[in-house]
């Protein structure tokens, strides 16, 4: 029984999914690794204990310099928003520990880059919090291309729509603020996005984007009836086009504006031979479509992924059951567990992180100039 002792940095969304993997990991997967839940931390005193009373964990505290260093932890768990990260990821690695990172990695690819150096000159496993990677129906999308079962992959077409914002009265907060969050939905969705672009396609080496703010004060949350108006610093929408290293081409849309979407990852991939498609409100289904079939049966299928021979599930439930959104962060982290017992390599992780980073920037750098620009400057 190898036992891992975690230490998270954040307790809210994430810190509840993360809770939730962490305490089913020996349940589906592997029952020789224990995943022990020693402390949760947040500034918010009062908030965090509630936290670490809900989520199970031994223990809270409101200073993360105090648990970064604590002798007994094995993973620090960084689930902060992203201007934290890198001060926190270096300061765990320095001190040995494996290190988890939501995402974006970091709020530039230079603070990415640091992350890095400073994880593979200490030799932890790292990796980053892109979870739909392991949402079942992704993941055979990545088999069945690898496979070529759609030939030479040709166009990528992928949005990221939610609908949070919308309401002129939705009240500011950190999300909203560049120096905390770095960007609105372009690092916030278009990272997940640009992360499976490159898992399933391959290297993004130009872009060229735009992006707009569409409400720019919004209310501060207050108790009184007069509402302090704050800046928004950040897009409402973000739009790119790309060139992958391969020859494909690609385009990118993520917006908290699209009235009625709640959280539509979607995304269509063109092959010479095939096609596939996926939408993340409908996340057992992968569309596959396919020109070796007899023209009078062609057609877009439907595949159910939930068959134990579809990528996790041989561990959840018998076929047509069903998996949800907390499922796919049970398989990040026993994936990662067996990383850290194996002691290998885990993905993605913070080179993917950096990657991603330098399309972002370049995205950003490319609002400024109105031209494209490449990810290698
Ligand atoms: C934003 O609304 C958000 O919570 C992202 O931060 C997550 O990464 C995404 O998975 C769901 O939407």
């Amino acid at each position: 029984m190898k036992t891992l002792n975690i230490a998270m940095i954040g307790y809210r969304f994430m810190g509840k999914a993360h809770s939730f993997a962490f305490g089913n990991t020996p349940f589906f997967f592997d029952r020789d690794i224990n995943p022990v839940k020693k402390v949760i931390c947040g500034r918010n005193e009062p908030m965090v204990r509630d936290a670490a009373g809900q989520f199970g964990w031994e223990a809270y505290e409101t200073d993360w310099r105090k648990v970064v260093n604590r002798p007994d932890i094995d993973i620090v768990d960084i689930a902060t928003p992203p201007v934290n990260h890198c001060e926190i990821a270096l300061a765990a690695i320095a001190n040995g520990k494996h290190v988890f990172c939501e995402k974006p990695l970091a709020m530039n690819a230079d603070e990415a880059r640091r992350m890095l150096d400073a994880a593979e000159r200490a030799g932890i496993v790292h990796m980053l919090g892109h979870n739909y990677r392991r949402v079942p129906a992704i993941a055979h999308a990545h088999d069945l291309i690898a496979q070529g079962a759609i030939g030479e992959v040709r166009q990528f077409r992928a949005t990221y729509l939610q609908d949070w914002l919308v309401d002129p009265d939705h009240p500011m907060d950190w999300h909203l603020d560049a120096a905390v969050a770095g960007s609105g939905p372009h690092s916030d969705l278009n990272a997940h996005v640009i992360d499976l672009a490159r898992w399933l396609v391959g290297e993004i080496t130009a872009v060229v984007g735009l992006k707009e703010t569409f409400i720019s004060q919004r209310p501060m949350e207050q108790l009184d009836a007069q509402p302090i108006m704050m800046d928004v610093t950040v897009d409402d929408a973000s739009l790119f086009l790309a060139r992958f290293a391969g020859g494909a081409i690609g385009s990118f849309e993520a917006t908290r504006m699209a009235g009625g979407r709640k959280n539509a990852l979607r995304f269509e991939i063109n092959g010479s031979r095939g096609s596939i498609a996926f939408d993340l409100e409908r996340m057992n289904e992968l569309l596959f479509w396919s020109l070796d079939e007899p023209l009078a049966l062609q057609g877009f299928r439907t595949i159910l992924v939930t068959e134990k021979v579809h990528p996790y599930l041989a561990n959840w439930w018998p076929a047509g059951l069903t998996l949800g959104y907390e499922n796919a962060i049970v398989n990040e982290f026993a994936d990662y567990f067996q990383c850290i017992s194996q002691g290998k390599p885990c993905t993605p992780n913070f080179h993917d992180g950096w990657r991603i980073s330098r399309v972002l920037d370049a995205v950003s750098r490319s609002w400024d100039s109105g031209h494209w620009e490449s990810c290698d400057d």
